[in-house]
């Protein structure tokens, strides 16, 4: 199953290494045919290179959108070489064999991402490069094809290890890495496309990515995993800088992506804003003065989970701040922006990784949002839901005062990010208590209660923070149980999508207990 190397063709945007392969290849003898920029680069570093316009007889045409694709060059890279009739065509046709496929595309992701103008991305969109890659790839019993830098070395290792020649697994290797590529590759122009001319949700979608990270592992050490970034401009943690601190892993990458979309649902016009997230939910949630002030009171709302927490900011992160977060270990932190004194207060402490974006992402720009299931995937538009005050409807005989108005809006946004079912207890505009995940309504109010309960305990307050608190629940109360839970807890004002069957029942038992309620008309499943 080896196939001898002879004749290679090479043909790269990104020339990283291109000379030192290129020189290795010609050491062994290998013959080199290469496009116009790749070949300028082999010449001047004192190579041998057949120009691909002396192989096809025609010049690089039309700005260069044509110039591999000709019979010489496809044909070289598809035929059977033991086919008597492929064989023949060869000869009659003048076409030589090509046995490697060196080819990197046009950088149109980089292109896109750098925000180039509509023509300009459409000029970069590559065509001749994965027609030859994807006929190579075909052809892998005859045709090595190289679509990375970083495998070189590996083709190198392979030529040594089998006497100049590639053995079937790397080439089948090889090929579908190359078919990766391609199809990753058109995936982009098809996303960048899609929001290029408003369709930021269409129904026909690929999902592809390229590769950012290798991970060290996933969820746990005995699976891994990697992290890709699927070209779009979204601000957010696969386009953040990483200012500072150890590796990235996966949990703290879904937790981080978690904590930012919840902090950016907080407009920075309104105030400093802070999101502490444990385990993809929020533990803590707080507008402030200040960032500091933000900080303090999310860390506040649940001290013992924040510990290890990832922290995000809705604006520019400076010193003041940075020296109360440097103060308990925390895991990573996301802000767009941070200022020197804030890079400076973090130096000390080599795992915390600091991460910063240009801007803050656009709680309600469109999108799409995928999930895996055994055997396919889900694909919905991302929740960018809001509900407005004007959209409330006060659905009891007490009104919410302005202030409560206040908390029931924060309530209700946190609780959008909180895993169903979500009940968030929020005063001043910060969580006193965050039920997640559970199966039913009833134990997340429970949860919520004793997470309050326990606030006041671990700060010494008088009494649980939930009395006289705002609760958000995600979806309706489909009894009055839950309602009553919270009722029991202390909160004073209520906001839930409504909806239930037994609205009327709920309703009542609010007036019951006296308190105020609101509906969304809105609900915000997590799941
Ligand atoms: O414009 S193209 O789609 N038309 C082609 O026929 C073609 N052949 C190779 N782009 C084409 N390529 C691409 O040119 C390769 O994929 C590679 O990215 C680039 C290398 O050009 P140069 O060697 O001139 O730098």
């Amino acid at each position: 199953d080896a196939a001898p190397l002879r004749r290679a063709l090479i043909s790269v945007s990104d020339k990283t290494g291109l000379v030192e392969l290129a020189t290795a290849l010609a050491g062994r003898g290998v013959a080199l045919v290469s496009t116009g920029g790749s070949a300028a680069m082999l010449r001047e570093a004192g190579l041998e290179v057949t120009d691909v316009a002396d192989v096809t007889g025609f010049p690089e045409m039309m700005d260069g959108r044509v110039k591999t694709l000709h019979p010489r060059v496809h044909g070289g890279l598809l035929a059977v070489r033991e086919d008597a009739e492929h064989r023949s065509a060869m000869e009659a046709h003048a076409i030589e064999g090509i046995d490697l496929l060196v080819v990197n595309l046009y950088p149109f992701e980089a292109t896109v991402a750098g925000g180039a103008d509509y023509a300009t991305a459409v000029e970069n969109i590559d065509i001749g490069g994965p027609a030859m890659i994807r006929a190579a790839a075909k052809n892998h019993d005859y045709v090595t094809v190289l679509t990375d830098p970083e495998d070189y070395d590996a083709l190198l290792a392979e030529l040594d290890a089998a006497d100049g020649a590639t053995r079937r697994d790397f080439r089948r290797r090889q090929a579908q890495i190359a078919f990766a590529r391609t199809a990753a590759y058109d995936a982009a122009v098809s996303t960048w496309m899609a929001g290029a001319i408003g369709q930021a949700t269409p129904r026909r979608r690929a999902m592809a990515g390229t590769l950012a990270q290798t991970l060290r592992y996933g969820e746990n050490p005995h699976q891994s995993a990697s992290f890709y970034a699927d070209g779009s401009a979204r601000p957010g943690v696969a386009t953040a800088r990483q200012l500072q601190g150890k590796e990235l892993s996966y949990n703290n990458i879904n937790d981080t992506d978690a904590a930012f979309e919840l902090v950016a649902e907080f407009d920075p016009v309104d105030g400093p804003a802070c999101v502490i997230v444990k385990h993809a939910n929020p533990c803590g949630v707080a507008r402030g003065a200040t960032l500091a002030e933000a900080y303090r009171k999310a860390f506040d709302c649940d001290r013992t989970s924040a510990y290890g927490g990832i922290v995000a900011l809705n604006g520019p992160l400076e010193a003041a701040t940075a020296e109360e977060i440097a103060g308990i270990f925390t895991e990573v932190v996301i802000a767009p922006g941070a200022d020197e004194g804030a890079v400076a207060a973090f130096a000390a402490k080599k795992n915390l990784r600091l991460l910063t974006t240009d801007s803050l992402p656009d709680a309600r720009a469109p999108g799409l949002a995928w999930r895996q299931v055994a055997g396919g995937f889900l694909v919905q538009e991302r929740d960018a839901g809001r509900v407005e005050p004007a959209d409330l409807r006060v659905v009891t005989q007490a009104q919410p005062t302005e202030a409560q108005m206040a908390d029931l809006m924060f309530a209700w946004t946190v609780a959008k990010h909180v895993k169903s079912n979500a009940i968030v207890y929020a005063r001043d505009l910060a969580t006193v208590g965050i039920g997640a995940g559970q199966m039913s309504r009833v134990d997340s109010a429970m949860i919520a209660a004793r997470k309050a309960q326990r606030m006041a305990d671990a700060l010494g307050l008088p009494a649980s923070p939930a009395q006289g608190s705002a609760v958000a629940s995600d979806a309706f109360f489909p009894f009055p149980d839950g309602l009553m839970e919270a009722v029991e807890a202390g909160a004073t004002c209520v906001i839930q999508p409504g909806g239930s069957m037994r609205d009327d029942e709920v309703i009542a038992a609010a007036d019951a207990a006296g308190i105020a309620m609101v509906f969304t008309g809105m609900r915000h499943f997590r799941h």
